[in-house]
C-alpha cells in the first residue's frame, strides 16, 4: 500500500487529521488497533472549546454538533457552602463552550470520511512504524490474518498514550516530563436529566465531584477517589450517596439519581514528551501528551496539534517548503504547556490532597476564594477554560 501519509490511530486526532488532510488535498491511511464499535462507543471527553468547534465547523463536519451540542456560557464553582459562577459572557464575551461527547465526534469524523472513500483499517495488530528517519517511512502490522506494510512519505503518531509510537522513537531522543496525582477519577454515564444546566466542579472535605452532562436526557458524573480505587467497590447506591455528599452542598440544591449505563475510573496524570517528532514520524494527541481532565482540554489539544501539523504538510506538498514541518513541536508545545499548566492548576484547586498541612488548605481555600470574588482571576480561569483561539499559521 502507498499513501502519502500513514496515521496511526482513529481516536480525534487521527482522524481529524486524516480529515483535515484530505481538505488539502493530502492522502491518507488510517489504521486502528480497536474495532469501529468500540471507538465509536468509548465514552472520554465531553467538552470542546470555541476553536475546536469552529475547525469542526469550518472542516465540514461540525453539523451534528451544532444541532446537538449545548452550548454552555459559564460554569459553576462550588465550595464553602456557596455556588461562584464564572461568567463566560461576561468575562470572555463572545466565547463559549460546547458540551458533545468524544464519541460524538469520533462518529461524526468516521462518517465523514467513509463517506468520501477515504480508509480506515480496524482492528489491525502489531504495527510497527519504520524507517521515519529517512525520506520513505513505512508501517508493517497485521490486518485481516495478512502482513501488510504501508508506504508513505509521512507517519503521524495519533495512537495515545498507551500506543507504539513514541516508544519507536530511539532512546535518548525524546525527553519526557511526568506528574502523577494522588487520586484517580471515577467516571459515571447516567440515563437521568442533568440537575444543572451547567458544569458544575464541587470541592468539600469528602474530596471532588463534578457534574457534566452529554443531552438533556444524559448526565456524567466524576468522583475523586484512591488512584488504585476498584470500581467493584462501587456499587450505584455508593455513587449516588456519594455524588450527592459532595454536590449537595447549596441550600435548595438537589441531585437526581437515575441509572447508571457506564462506570469506570481513570487515572490522573500529567505527561508530556518533547519534542513531538522525529524524522518523518509526528506525534499528536495523547501519543505526545496527557492532561488531567480537570481542565477538560485533551481532546481539545489533539484538536489543535492536528491542525498545526496539517498546515506544514500543506506547505511541504505544496512547495517543498519545510520549516513549517521542523518547526511543529515548537509550534504545539507553547500550547501544550499552557494547557498543562491550566490543568494542573484547575486541579489542585478543585482536589482534596491527603499530603496537605493545614497551611496548604489555608492557601487552597485563600486561592479559591480569590478565583471567585477577583475578575482578574476569574478571566484568567474562563480564557483558559473556554480556549485560547486556534492556531495561526505564521506564513
Ligand atoms: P486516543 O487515545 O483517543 O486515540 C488513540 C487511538 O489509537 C485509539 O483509538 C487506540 O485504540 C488507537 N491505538 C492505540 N495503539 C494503537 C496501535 N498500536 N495501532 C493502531 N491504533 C492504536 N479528556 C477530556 O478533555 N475530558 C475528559 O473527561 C477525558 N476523559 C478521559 C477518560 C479516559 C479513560 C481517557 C483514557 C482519556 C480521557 N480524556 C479526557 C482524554 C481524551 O479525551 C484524550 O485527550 C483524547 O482521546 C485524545 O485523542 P487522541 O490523541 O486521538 O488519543
Ligand atoms: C465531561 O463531560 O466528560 C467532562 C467535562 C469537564 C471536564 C472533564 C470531563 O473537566
Amino acid at each position: 500500500m502507498r499513501t502519502q501519509v500513514a496515521i496511526i490511530g482513529a481516536g480525534p486526532a487521527g482522524l481529524l487529521l486524516a480529515h483535515l488532510l484530505r481538505l488539502r488535498g493530502i492522502e491518507s491511511v488510517v489504521i486502528e488497533a480497536r474495532s469501529r464499535d468500540y471507538v465509536e462507543h468509548r465514552v472520554r471527553a465531553g467538552v470542546l472549546e470555541q476553536g475546536t468547534v469552529d475547525t469542526l465547523t469550518d472542516a465540514g463536519v461540525g453539523e451534528r454538533m451544532l444541532r446537538e451540542g449545548l452550548v454552555h456560557h459559564g460554569i459553576e464553582l462550588r465550595f464553602g457552602g456557596q455556588g461562584h459562577r464564572i461568567a463566560f459572557e461576561k468575562l470572555v464575551p463572545g466565547r463559549a463552550i460546547t458540551v458533545y461527547g468524544q464519541q460524538e465526534v469520533v462518529k461524526d469524523l468516521i462518517a465523514a470520511r467513509l463517506e468520501a472513500g477515504g480508509e480506515i483499517l480496524f482492528e489491525v495488530a502489531d504495527v510497527v512504524p519504520e524507517e521515519f528517519g529517512g525520506p520513505s517511512p513505512q508501517v508493517s502490522f497485521t490486518h485481516e490474518g495478512e502482513r501488510k506494510v504501508i508506504q508513505a512519505d509521512f507517519i503521524a503518531g495519533c495512537d495515545g498514550f498507551h500506543g507504539v509510537c513514541r516508544d519507536t522513537i530511539p532512546a535518548g531522543v525524546l525527553t519526557f516530563f511526568d506528574k502523577e496525582y494522588p487520586f484517580g477519577w471515577l467516571g459515571v454515564l447516567a440515563d437521568v436529566a442533568p440537575s444543572s444546566e451547567e458544569l458544575i466542579y464541587s470541592s468539600n472535605a469528602r474530596g471532588f465531584a463534578l457534574h457534566s452532562m452529554r443531552s438533556p436526557t444524559l448526565s456524567r458524573f466524576y468522583l475523586q477517589v484512591a488512584p488504585d480505587e476498584d470500581i467493584a467497590n462501587w456499587p450505584d447506591d455508593r455513587i449516588w450517596d456519594e455524588l450527592a455528599a459532595r454536590l449537595e452542598t447549596v441550600p435548595g440544591w438537589s441531585l437526581a439519581a437515575g441509572p447508571v449505563l457506564e462506570k469506570g475510573i481513570t487515572a490522573m496524570r500529567s505527561f508530556v514528551a518533547e519534542p513531538m517528532q522525529h524524522g518523518r514520524l509526528y506525534l499528536a494527541g495523547d501519543a505526545a501528551h496527557i492532561v488531567p481532565p480537570t481542565g477538560a482540554k485533551g481532546l481539545n489539544l489533539a484538536a489543535f496539534d492536528v491542525t498545526v501539523l496539517t498546515e506544514a504538510l500543506a506547505a511541504w506538498y505544496a512547495s517543498g517548503e519545510g520549516s513549517l514541518l521542523d518547526g511543529y513541536s515548537q509550534a504545539c508545545l507553547r500550547r501544550v504547556w499552557r494547557a498543562q499548566h491550566f490543568s494542573w492548576w484547575m486541579t489542585t484547586l478543585l482536589h482534596s490532597f491527603g499530603s496537605y498541612d493545614a497551611y496548604d488548605r489555608r492557601l487552597q481555600e485563600s486561592y479559591r476564594d480569590y478565583v471567585c470574588t477577583s475578575d482578574a482571576a476569574s478571566t484568567s480561569l474562563a480564557e483558559n477554560y473556554v480556549g485560547l483561539g486556534r492556531y495561526r499559521s505564521p506564513a
